[in-house]
């Protein structure tokens, strides 16, 4: 009876345990780690050679490394805005590169990446550059209650920059509110005119660490003039130089408090947006100028969030996604010797344009995964695959049902993010700041677009070309040879697809 009593308690235990493995195998903690503006060949693992990120290398050793990864964008706002919809960010307006004080460009309505795993019961967090606008149609109430904020859209935990780095204002949003305000010295905001009596970059250059172009001589903090003009909210600014250690940190405590949970973490690390002010423990360093110091800060800082996980042993079954937001750019608004001291460094690697640009530099960028209990160690995979993918491939892993018309150009790829199969897309959407172009297959196509063929002051192509441009990616990658002339038939296919796809009523 005793014996019968015991087995049965051993059993029912044994059942317990492994039901509790295999619940928590369906529910693995995700880190998306989402760089900005870092470029294809930013980083050692994708053949940078000048600078090493050793931390960053890692997380391909030990998962699956994309060579054909995008972010729907060239820039910022509306890859993000991909990333967490999972639709393409040119079906609705106002996805653009969003001012400091833009509204809330998501909709409380709208389901996101960080619902999906709330349904799910995760514990969910934004911590980084934000970038989608804040508050209703007016933007924010930076002194009272920001609503919506990431806190409406799916996180439970927000903390982030408003905007950019080179925006105003230049303040942390904790939850609903700007972190550290006090309420004697309230924060004014205006992307239109000057206010209050803080120096601009216009009128006091003999302040400014670093030289900047008209649109960046606002508001002068910390020696840096902004995009914007602001007023009061002093104690609330934020410091250049330990930006990217006080996000990390931050991602850090976050990892830890939530260790027990399952937790989705978007971090969102500000490095390598300009300007570029890292740490004065990197200075020198890499001996590329701030552009390539600031990369060493992104790897030290990698590090630090894969030590943590390391630490409290969630390592096997955390899901580390790394990427960027989009391509690479050198100038970007600040003389800060990112163009004399690139010592050879290829941002794109083989890649042709960069940020904003049409050319695949724009938006391939690195794409790593780890997971150890699902991604085999040194994968490397060339299928095609978009930022908008990865919401309704983690639903499937989380088995979680999407919303009737939500994620509407999201594709379920889990098993090609899982490096169990090499089907991707069959076509891909690339927005460029100004038009698009379209991959299918080993194609590319960009059609005819009037405009300049160089953004002068940034010095990168954007892709413009009144004649129709076709690539062969897989014998020129580097887009050099346009080959529109000799395959009217594939210029006539991929021009009506992009046609169809764009038209395609979601
Ligand atoms: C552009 C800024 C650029 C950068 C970019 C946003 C000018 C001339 N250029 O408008 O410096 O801030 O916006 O970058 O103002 S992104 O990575 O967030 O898209
Ligand atoms: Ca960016």
């Amino acid at each position: 009876m005793h014996k019968t009593s015991n087995i049965t308690i051993a059993l029912v235990s044994l059942f317990l345990c492994k039901a509790t493995i295999a619940q928590k195998q369906n529910t693995p903690n995700v880190v998306i780690i989402y760089t900005d503006d870092l470029g294809y060949g930013d980083i050692s693992c994708y053949g940078a050679t000048k600078v090493k990120t050793p931390n960053i290398d890692r997380i391909a050793k030990e998962g699956i490394q994309f060579t054909n990864a995008h972010a729907t964008s060239a820039t910022c706002t509306p890859s993000r805005y991909a990333l967490l919809t999972g639709e393409y960010p040119w079906r609705k307006t106002g996805t653009g590169i969003a001012a400091g004080d833009a509204g809330s460009i998501i909709q409380e309505s709208q389901f996101t990446l960080a619902k999906l795993f709330q349904n799910a019961q995760y514990q969910t967090a934004v911590i980084g550059k934000w970038h989608l606008g804040l508050g209703g149609t007016n933007g924010p109430d930076w002194n009272g209650n920001i609503k919506p904020s990431p806190n409406d859209l799916g996180f439970n935990y927000s903390f982030i920059i408003p905007a950019t780095p080179d925006r105003v204002p230049c303040v942390y949003v904790e939850n609903h509110q700007v972190k550290n305000l006090d309420p004697k010295d309230p924060l004014e905001v205006n992307y239109k005119t000057p206010i209050g009596t803080d120096p601009i970059g216009t009128e006091h250059p003999e302040l400014l660490l670093m030289k900047a172009d008209k649109q960046h001589s606002g508001t002068i903090v910390n020696g840096v003039s902004r995009i914007g003009f602001m007023k009061g909210g002093h104690k609330a600014y934020w410091n250049d130089e330990n930006m990217s250690d006080e996000l990390t940190n931050r991602a850090v405590q976050y990892i830890t408090t939530n260790k027990s949970k399952p937790f989705f973490l978007y971090f969102a690390i500000q490095n390598i947006h300009v300007p570029r002010v890292p740490n004065p423990r990197f200075k020198g360093k890499s001996g590329m100028g701030e552009r390539g110091d600031a990369i060493l800060e992104l790897d030290e800082n990698t590090g630090k969030i894969l030590r943590v996980l390391d630490s409290l042993k969630l390592t096997k079954n955390t899901i580390v996604i790394f990427s960027s937001d989009n391509g690479p750019v050198l100038n970007d608004g600040y003389e800060d010797n990112a163009v004399e001291m690139l010592n050879g460094h290829k941002p794109g690697g083989i890649y042709r344009g960069g940020k904003y640009s049409k050319f695949d530099a724009g938006t391939r960028v690195p794409t790593l995964f780890r997971w150890p209990s699902g991604i085999k160690p040194n994968s490397v995979s060339d299928a095609l695959i978009g930022q908008n993918d990865f919401i309704t491939s983690m639903a499937k892993l989380i088995k979680q049902p999407i919303p009737t018309n939500a994620a509407p150009d999201s594709q379920e790829l889990l098993d090609v993010l899982l490096g169990k199969s090499q089907n991707g897309r069959t076509s891909f959407v690339e927005q460029g700041i100004v038009g698009f172009a379209i991959i299918k297959g080993d194609w590319k196509y960009i059609p005819p677009a009037a405009g300049g063929a160089v953004m002068k002051d940034k010095n990168m192509e954007t892709g413009n070309n009144p004649l129709p441009q076709l690539y062969n990616l897989k014998n020129d990658g580097g887009e050099l040879k346009n080959v529109a002339t000799q395959y009217p038939d594939k210029v006539k296919e991929l021009s009506q697809l992009l046609i169809d796809i764009q038209a395609t009523k979601k």
